[in-house]
């Protein structure tokens, strides 16, 4: 048989790379980087190579599952959404919207079938009760970002090609490959920024292998991002350093700003942040003198009670030194397609509203049309009117994914019905009562919806699927629009293309009014999310607006352009957009959010407790699910609690640890690192995989532990209802 060779876009991270997979027949015979990828050039780690596992896992779920006496039975779809019919739809009609709930994780950010169409879901359904893996994740910066800027995806990030000066909290792209920040290959990024003079530093409490090839780590105490931060802004402000240049007339409440850091100087912060004063005001200085510099800051930056206000002192820094929105600063994409932030008038918009809704037991706010994935135990919990009695996941494993795991395990088992989009049967699924699987990465198409809207370079890149799906067996997006049609009183008996087609009607006669059916019919060789891929490509900023500029970008060209040969279409190094990019009411970008501000009231200087927990990232690890892939789970233990050798030392520990917090204990095996700051220990999430019911052959075998079981699940940022998961107090002893 002739070896086939195909592009396509890897889903499994934020770094969005361009593979080309071979195949002969029905076989992938090779997967390895597209060296002509515009974005990625040629660049993949081991969980582009493990999409041959994944698609070829027996363990992976390719028809629907229907619960009976407590044991999964292979169903076909139409039983599978009788099934739904009868037990779902009850309890949403006759105990109301909010009795439903539904949770999307990671993976759907990563689908457009799934990015596009559950928010079709959410509306029909109608539930408050809508969570996500966002408030476990990035929703501080996004709420800072939709303060300041005016839209929740304006998010600054580095432009490493030409920055001189990178100052980076809590992330570690070396193994994260990137977040909030597409940038595939960051180690080969930051060693042409060294060579060309550039200078990085890390701010991490642990040597993180990021830290590793910067020139300077700084072992912040966990959680004492804001302090650190706060410092440095103090130090701008009081030793006369602040310069905005350009962006002066863009911005409101500098001396509101200057006030708020008043109370922080270095000699202030350092005992609570662990860096000593004259380093906080070196950093600063560096910062103020670098051409061009940048300020950066992910999971380790969010993950804490002061998530919201470190997101926001980062770009605070970014503006204050001027570097915001300049080449080889802190810049904003502007993606090809899907981005709020290239629609409607440019320059300023109606900004963002939080609070819209709270949530029923602990009165936690929505953020961003949701409530904290950590309020769900509770509110399946907790008796009376608005009790949530059902959920739906999609791709979703808050069992293993969110503080309070087992008291989620828990409450799952307590409810009258679950439905579940997922692929496996795992630590979450396994409470389901109907699994509607979704398709094999590489029986799918792709085009990313968000990750152009957060890359160091602009890009536009679509794939096809290199195998056909199954017979009979619908795309995510088509299950999506049958549940609709369930809610919505349309029965069973529902022609799918027809409800695509009424739902694109409604998205574009939003924009078009009376020109809507000229632009249905310039749409119509497309279906599904091609559909709205071609639609939102030509309505964008390189788009062909519909033959107004016939130069311009359709789905079409983006298809043509996108092969192992061609490699997608580059549109460019970032380029300036303020003031065009800012969505907020005054126009401006506004330096002290009033929410803010008032958090940093609740700021103390406190001593460090005996033993602090994070968490860790390994790069043949992705989240709670790829650990059933037999490429990225052979090799070394991975589960493994990182402790300073002085420590394990001190406590007398060999080969396991008992950890214990105020929220729950388990035994871990001990791994002596050097790389550890002394009273800091850090395990990774997404393990645990020992549970009854689990179906994952290959991940039972070294299951782990789930951290989440230690984690408390009422501690959140309360301004973005972001879940605490780093810099929380333990004891450890010897087991
Ligand atoms: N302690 C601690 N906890 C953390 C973190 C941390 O740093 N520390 N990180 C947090 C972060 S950043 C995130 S994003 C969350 C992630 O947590 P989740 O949002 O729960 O996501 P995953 O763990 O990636 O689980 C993905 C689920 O989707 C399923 N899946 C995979 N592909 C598909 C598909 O194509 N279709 C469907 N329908 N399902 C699919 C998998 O089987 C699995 O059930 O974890 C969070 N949890
Ligand atoms: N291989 C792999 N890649 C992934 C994932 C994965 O599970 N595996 N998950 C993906 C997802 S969903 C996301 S959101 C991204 C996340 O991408 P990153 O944000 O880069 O995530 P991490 O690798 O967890 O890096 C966080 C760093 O913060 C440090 N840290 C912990 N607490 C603190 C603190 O209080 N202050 C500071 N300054 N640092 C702290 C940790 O030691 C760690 O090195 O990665 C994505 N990529
Ligand atoms: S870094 Fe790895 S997982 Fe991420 S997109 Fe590239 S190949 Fe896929
Ligand atoms: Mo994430």
């Amino acid at each position: 048989m002739p070896v086939e060779s195909h592009y396509r876009i890897c889903p499994l991270c934020e770094a969005c790379c361009g593979l080309e997979v071979k195949t002969e027949g029905a076989k992938v015979v090779g997967i390895r980087g597209a060296d002509n990828d515009v974005f990625s050039r040629g660049y993949l780690c081991p969980k582009g190579v493990s999409l041959k596992d994944l698609h070829e896992d027996p363990d992976r779920l390719r028809t629907p599952l229907i619960k009976r006496d407590g044991r999964f039975v292979p169903a076909s779809w139409d039983e599978a959404f009788a099934e739904i019919e009868r037990r779902l739809l009850p309890v949403w009609r006759e105990q109301g919207p909010d009795a439903v709930a539904l949770t999307i994780g990671n993976p759907a950010a990563h689908k457009v079938n799934l990015l596009a169409y559950t928010p079709r879901l959410v509306r029909a359904l109608g539930s408050r009760n809508v969570f996500s893996a966002s408030t476990l994740d990035q929703m501080p910066k996004q709420l800072s970002a939709g303060l300041m800027f005016g839209h929740w995806l304006s998010i600054p990030l580095p432009d490493i090609e030409r920055c001189d000066y990178l100052l980076m909290l809590g992330a570690n792209p070396m193994v994260s490959n990137g977040s909030l920040w597409t940038v595939p290959d960051y180690r080969g990024k930051a060693k042409a920024m060294r060579a060309r003079g550039g200078r990085i530093v890390v701010v991490d409490p642990r040597r993180s292998e990021t830290a590793a090839v910067a020139d300077e780590h700084l072992p912040i105490r966990p959680g004492g991002d804001a302090l650190l931060l706060l410092g440095i802004a103090h130090t701008l402000f009081d030793e006369g350093l602040v310069k905005l240049g350009r962006l002066a007339e863009h911005v409101n409440g500098l001396d509101e700003a200057r006030a708020a850091v008043a109370p922080f100087a270095p000699e202030v912060t350092a005992a609570g942040c662990g860096i000593p004063a004259d380093v906080q005001r070196r950093i600063a200085r560096e910062l103020a003198a670098a051409p061009r510099a940048a300020v950066y800051g992910r999971i380790g930056t969010c993950t804490t009670r002061f998530g919201t206000v470190n997101s926001w002192l980062v770009d605070l820094l970014n503006v204050l030194t001027g570097n915001l929105d300049r080449e080889g600063g802190a810049m904003f994409a502007k993606a090809a397609a899907f981005a709020a932030n290239t629609q409607g008038r440019p320059g300023s918009g109606k900004g963002i509203t939080t609070g819209r809704r709270k949530s029923r037991v602990s009165g936690a706010p929505e953020v961003f049309g949701e409530l904290p994935i950590t309020v769900m135990a509770e509110e399946m919990q907790t008796p009376g009117e608005g009790q949530v009695k059902a959920l739906i996941t999609v791709a979703s494993n808050p069992v293993l994914s969110a503080p309070g795991g087992p008291r989620i395990a828990q409450a799952l088992e307590g409810l009258d019905f679950m439905l579940s989009l997922d692929i496996y049967v795992n630590e979450t699924t396994r409470h389901a009562d109907v699994i509607l699987p979704g398709l094999s990465p590489l029986e799918d198409l792709h085009f990313d919806v968000a990750f152009p809207q957060l890359s160091h370079r602009n890009h536009a890149r679509f794939s096809g699927p290199v195998f056909d799906a199954p017979a009979g067996t619908p795309q995510e997006w088509q299950t999506i629009l049958r549940l609709c049609a369930l809610l919505e009183g349309r029965g069973l008996d529902v022609d799918v293309q027809q409800l695509d087609d009424e739902a694109i009607e409604s998205d574009v006669k939003r924009f078009a009014g009376d020109n809507t059916p000229a632009v249905l019919a310039a749409l119509r060789p497309w279906r599904g999310p091609e559909r709205l891929i071609d639609l939102q490509l030509r309505v964008g900023p390189y788009g062909d607006q519909f033959g107004r500029k016939p130069d311009g970008l359709n789905l079409a060209k983006v298809k043509a352009a996108s092969t192992v040969e061609a490699g997608g279409i580059d549109l460019g190094a970032l380029t300036a957009r303020i003031p065009e990019v800012l969505r907020t009411p005054s126009g401006k970008i506004e330096l002290a959010p009033p929410s803010i501000v008032a958090d940093l009231a609740a700021i103390k200087v406190e001593a460090a407790p005996a033993f602090s927990l994070i968490g860790r990232r390994d790069v043949r690890s992705g989240n709670s699910w790829m650990h059933n892939l037999p490429l990225l789970a052979k090799g070394p233990e991975r589960c493994t609690l990182l402790v300073n050798p002085g420590d394990a030392e001190r406590l007398g520990l060999v080969e396991f640890a008992r950890v214990r917090s105020a929220a729950g204990e388990l035994v871990a095996r001990v791994e002596r690192s050097a790389d550890m700051s002394a009273g800091v220990v850090s395990l990774p999430h997404g393990w645990g995989h020992d549970l009854d019911g689990v179906q994952l052959g290959v991940a039972r075998e070294r299951p782990g532990v789930n951290m989440n079981a230690l984690l408390d699940d009422a501690a959140r940022d309360p301004l973005s209802g972001n879940a605490v998961l780093s810099g929380v107090a333990v004891q450890i002893t010897a087991a």
